[in-house]
């Protein structure tokens, strides 16, 4: 079906400690996404890029703390923007950046009913700052919009929790640190993680997803791209061996496009500096495609 789509690039990196996700953005649409999501069929308006401090420049000199203040602050940007392309009737996908941009971007998705969230990542992002042994905020996002974490990014965009554990669903895990495992098994939110693809296949998880979802109208995607294996996805800050493959990605996103309830989405974590010939980009413009209704037939 034809959609109306913005492309909104959130160029940030504040999430994490390596520079170069934030040209995450660039990189994609380098790679044709929005003419190639219009000989799809669809029509396409690309909102730019939201503006980001430079983390290089010597006026942010000795910021610490994790950059919470500035990614609280890009989270309301992001957030305003997202909810303003939802009143539009038009479906945002959010280009990162890092998975901290999804603060913003699911908080916007999810104001006027409640929306399922899958979250395709090798990580689950469910650490709270005492969880966490990195400290940083991209592992911490599906813990925020479910309530945990700093206040002041719980409550980005509105006060309060944004998605309820009921409604998320995680696939692809396979590194999760020892806080974080405690708190996925004691939250009861669905997972499956690596091994249960292994084990039941990506079609069948996917149609346990759809049941899971049966009330909800819309779905929001959060595809983190080291979720794939790191053979197809070498541009990503924290690869972890063991990861989904091309065609299972590829599957999983047809059969989303399949289910009519794909509303809304993000691709992050794609880091141009450590890739192989933008070969991450490639791969996560072919899902993109994939995702909003590219069929091989
Ligand atoms: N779990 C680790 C942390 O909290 C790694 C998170 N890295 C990610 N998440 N790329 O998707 O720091
Ligand atoms: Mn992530
Ligand atoms: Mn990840
Ligand atoms: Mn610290």
């Amino acid at each position: 079906m034809a959609e109306s789509i913005s492309i909104i690039g959130v160029p940030m990196d504040f999430g994490q400690m390596l520079r170069g996700v934030d040209m995450g953005p660039a990189a994609l649409r380098y790679t044709g996404l929005i003419p190639r999501l219009r000989r799809l069929g669809h029509d396409v308006k690309d909102e730019g890029d939201i503006p980001i401090p430079v983390r290089d420049d010597p006026a942010m000199e000795g910021m610490t703390d994790h950059y919470v203040k500035e990614i609280t602050r890009i989270s309301h940007d992001v957030y305003k923007i997202g909810c303003r392309v939802m009143d539009q009737g038009r479906m945002p996908v959010f280009l990162g950046g890092d998975h901290a941009i999804a603060i913003g971007s699911v908080a916007s998705v999810a104001v006027k009913e409640p929306v399922g969230l899958i979250w395709v990542d090798a990580h689950a992002d469910f650490n709270t700052p005492r969880t966490s042994p990195s400290g940083n905020i991209h592992g911490m996002p599906l813990a925020v919009l479910t309530g945990a974490g700093y206040p002041c990014l719980v409550d980005a965009g509105h006060p309060g929790t944004k998605i309820s554990l009921d409604n998320v669903v995680m696939i692809g895990q396979r590194d999760l640190d020892p806080g974080e495992k405690k708190r996925i098994k004691s939250s009861g939110i669905t997972i499956f993680t690596m091994r249960d693809i292994d084990e039941q296949g990506i079609s069948a998880i996917a149609a346990q997803i759809m049941v899971q979802f049966a009330c909800l109208k819309r779905f929001h995607l959060s595809l983190d791209m080291d979720a794939l294996d790191p053979i197809e996805a070498p541009g990503v800050g924290t690869p972890v061996p063991g990861g989904i493959s091309y065609r299972e990605a590829h599957l999983l996103m047809e059969l989303f496009a399949d289910s009519g309830k794909l509303g809304s989405m993000d691709l992050v974590e794609i880091n141009p500096i450590l890739d192989v010939a933008n070969k991450t980009s490639k791969l996560a413009v072919e899902l993109i495609l994939s995702a909003l209704g590219k069929s091989i037939l």
